[in-house]
């Protein structure tokens, strides 16, 4: 069984980005980034970090990616072949292991320690910042065919460029912060505006900041019409996989492995249907 592959689509974030740049050094087909999940159809692609349980429906295609905690090869029912290796930090470090892609050690090493937020070097807390100050404006395609061409240098000044406007982000992450409860003993929330590209980039620096301090921590963003989506982290052992599916029966798509993972409310869900679905699905596991 081959696979025809007519596009790659890949996850937005760094990872993913430097992960189909890589893939298309071997494969060339035009690169897709989707921002929206929910509704896609995906037919004869490589995806990255793209898995069936995040989109409609996702058929004959490759799967490439890292999360999970079981290792998996081979072919579905739906005909995707799958590379799914747990063990690897970055999807990017594994497409660039199994096509034996050259891939600098420093770039290998800054985009597994931003996957996994644990930013010791500099250029990871670079490129980091570079992200954050505009995730959804992100130049993924340039930034891609940077990756592809091995043009690093470039690449590292864009991102030097790009941080200069952090201190706005950590500003908004600290109003962030300011708003955030409790919505369990063990889970405190805050919610940010989704379309507000400053409070969408802090939500993520704010919540590694709470995840120092409580079990469980979501960040919601919600829109004019109520809320869109939401992510939830934990550094504990606490089985996000179990919220996954009770939030998967009340009306969202859900899933991420076992320390973050994120939900997408399918139909409208006021902020406190919300805050009640979360409270419904975190109280299951303790009678479990
Ligand atoms: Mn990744």
């Amino acid at each position: 069984m081959k696979i025809k592959i007519q596009k790659i689509v890949a996850h937005g974030d760094w990872d993913g980005v430097a992960g189909a740049g890589l893939l298309s050094r071997i494969i060339e087909a035009p690169l897709e980034f989707p921002l929206e999940l929910t509704e896609l159809t995906i037919e004869n692609a490589a995806c990255i970090e793209i898995t069936p349980g995040r989109v409609k429906s996702l058929r004959n295609s490759l799967i490439i990616d890292h999360h999970g905690t079981q290792q998996r090869e081979g072919v579905d029912e739906q005909v995707n072949q799958w590379i799914l290796k747990p063990e690897y930090k970055a999807v990017s470090s594994l497409i660039a292991d199994h096509w034996q892609l050259e891939f600098p050690q420093e770039w290998r090493n800054a985009i597994e320690e931003v996957d996994t937020a644990t930013l010791k070097t500099e250029l990871s807390k670079k490129i980091w910042k570079a992200y954050r100050v505009d995730a959804k404006g992100f130049p993924r395609q340039q930034a891609a065919e940077m990756v592809k061409k091995g043009e690093w240098k470039q690449l590292r000044e864009w991102a030097e460029k790009q941080q200069e406007e952090y201190p706005k982000i950590e500003e908004k992450t600290r109003e962030l912060l300011e708003k955030s409860e409790h919505l369990t003993p063990e889970t405190v929330y805050f919610t940010f505006q989704f379309n507000d590209r400053w409070e969408r980039g802090a939500s993520k620096d704010a919540m590694l900041i709470l995840e120092e301090k409580a079990p469980i921590v979501i960040a919601i963003g919600v829109e004019e019409k109520g809320v869109k989506s939401g992510t939830i982290a934990t550094r504990q052992n606490i089985g996000l996989t179990k919220i996954y599916q009770q939030l998967r029966q009340q009306g969202y798509t859900s899933g991420g492995h076992k320390t973050v993972g994120g939900f997408q409310a399918l139909k409208n869900k006021t902020l406190e249907q919300t805050l009640q679905d979360l409270r419904n699905a975190i109280n299951q596991l303790k009678q479990t």
